[in-house]
């Protein structure tokens, strides 16, 4: 293979580099906060957009040159394409991989011939696999796209269609584990609704609920050992989905007895359609233990829609490294659920947004690492929250008073102490200074 020939091994070759295809930020082994950027990054290309984006828009056709692939739905074509995108991996330095089972895969006439198919690629894939090193970070099924599942999946309203989309699941699950994929991942592309007139809510919920224990029984059943993921979404493409944001996952996951088998991907587009900065996000999740993997892009603030864009911010890089430091991501990685352009239509751009991208993280990475070793905004929120480390804070956090007594002594006070100041301006200013610093 040799789809990428004005592109060798992309390596770093430091900040003052101008060479648009190295690293100026990414050095894979340098430690940062004890462990090397390549542990704590773990770099994922998704399969998706990188290898079957057409370019397509609703105004408008395919855009992408993509020399190697027929244009036909063949198996022959699928892994000719997968051997193509593991010469990418391996170019681009990047440790893990991504996919839905159909990315990878055509459907056939039926689910045993579209289950072959599945079979057939994921030979190439095992292979590719084991000469390159590259891994999987996770798989999914997609159960958004055929026409079946314009009810939902799980939380369809025909019987059948849930029966099919357990058999996916089972088959996604199967290869996942075969590949050694290190989580699995559940999108709820069209688990919501758009009327609820028309919506049995409760019932609905009830189906997913089941849908999932199935799924954590059968992992037990067949030894796989990956964690699962739920990547919340509040809409796109239905009006709502269950999985709106954080918060609501885990109040589901809770619910339905499923903390324990469960952690969260959080995508940053996904956050800003719920209305949330990533960093609430990754912090909602992280601070009960339910921070699994991020699906790293960014949105378009001015279309307001699901752009998927490679994040080049170093703040939004920044943010996201600093929660990410303090829970850390586990079996999860930072995986670029993000596209080029449709007027970025060369192959040579995929590399192009890739390395920006990654860059953005590693230097997002190092910043963080020396805010939190210089305790430069721990130091601030420890000290807007001293009071609490009195008697009184302790006794109320150890739930050892109660209203009477606080009232005693307020009215024993007459007034509470006086507050201090916030101080974000401050803490802006300091997040600037070690941008500044790199
Ligand atoms: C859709 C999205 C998906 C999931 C995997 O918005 O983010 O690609 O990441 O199904
Ligand atoms: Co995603």
């Amino acid at each position: 293979m040799n789809a990428f020939p004005e592109v060798t091994k992309v390596k770093y070759e430091g900040p003052q580099s101008d060479n648009p295809l190295a690293f100026r930020w990414y050095n894979p082994d340098e430690v940062v906060a004890g462990k090397t950027m390549k542990e704590h990054l773990r770099f994922t290309v998704t399969y998706w957009h990188t290898f079957r984006c057409t370019g397509s828009d609703p105004f408008g056709g395919d855009t992408m040159l993509r020399p190697w692939d027929d244009g036909t739905e063949s198996v022959e074509n699928a892994c000719n394409r997968a051997r193509v995108a593991f010469e990418f991996f391996e170019k681009l330095d990047a440790p893990f991989y991504a996919f839905h089972d159909r990315d990878v895969a055509p459907e056939g006439a039926n689910l045993s011939e579209t289950n072959a198919n599945f079979d057939s690629v994921a030979a190439v894939l095992k292979e590719e696999q084991q000469r390159t090193g590259v891994k999987l970070l996770w798989g999914t099924a997609n159960m958004f796209s055929n026409p079946r599942f314009m009810h939902g999946a799980a939380t369809t309203c025909n019987v059948e269609v849930f029966a099919y989309a357990a058999a996916q699941v089972k088959k996604a699950m199967e290869v996942t584990k075969d590949l050694g994929g290190e989580n699995y991942v559940f999108w709820g592309g069209r688990e919501g609704y758009q009327c609820l007139y028309n919506t049995d809510m409760k019932r609905e919920l009830d189906h997913l609920g089941k849908f999932f224990h199935m799924a954590v029984d059968y992992a037990k059943e067949i030894g796989f050992t990956g964690q699962f993921l739920i990547e919340p979404k509040p809409k796109e493409p239905t009006k709502h989905q269950y999985d709106s944001d954080a918060a609501a996952c885990l109040n589901f996951l809770r619910a339905y007895d499923l903390t324990d088998h469960f952690k969260l991907n959080i995508e940053t587009n996904h956050a800003t359609l719920a209305g949330h900065e990533m960093m609430h996000e990754l912090e909602y999740a992280g601070m009960q233990g339910g921070l699994g993997s991020i699906d790293a892009n960014t949105g378009d603030l001015l279309l307001g829609w699901d752009t998927d864009q490679f994040a080049t911010n170093y703040y939004l890089t920044t943010q996201i490294m600093l929660v990410l430091l303090k829970y850390g991501l586990g079996t999860g990685g930072v995986n670029f659920d993000a596209k080029v352009r449709r007027e970025s239509f060369e192959p040579i751009d995929l590399f192009y947004a890739h390395i920006g991208s990654m860059d953005a993280f590693a230097r997002g990475l190092k910043v963080a690492a020396n805010i939190i070793e210089e305790g430069a905004i721990n130091n601030i929120v420890a000290d807007r929250y001293s009071s609490w480390d009195s008697d009184l804070g302790k006794k109320i956090e150890s739930g050892q008073t109660n209203f009477a007594e606080l009232e005693t002594l307020m009215l024993g006070k007459g007034e509470a102490a006086g507050n201090s100041s916030g101080r974000q301006e401050l803490l802006e200013n300091i997040v600037n200074r070690y941008l500044d610093r790199m």
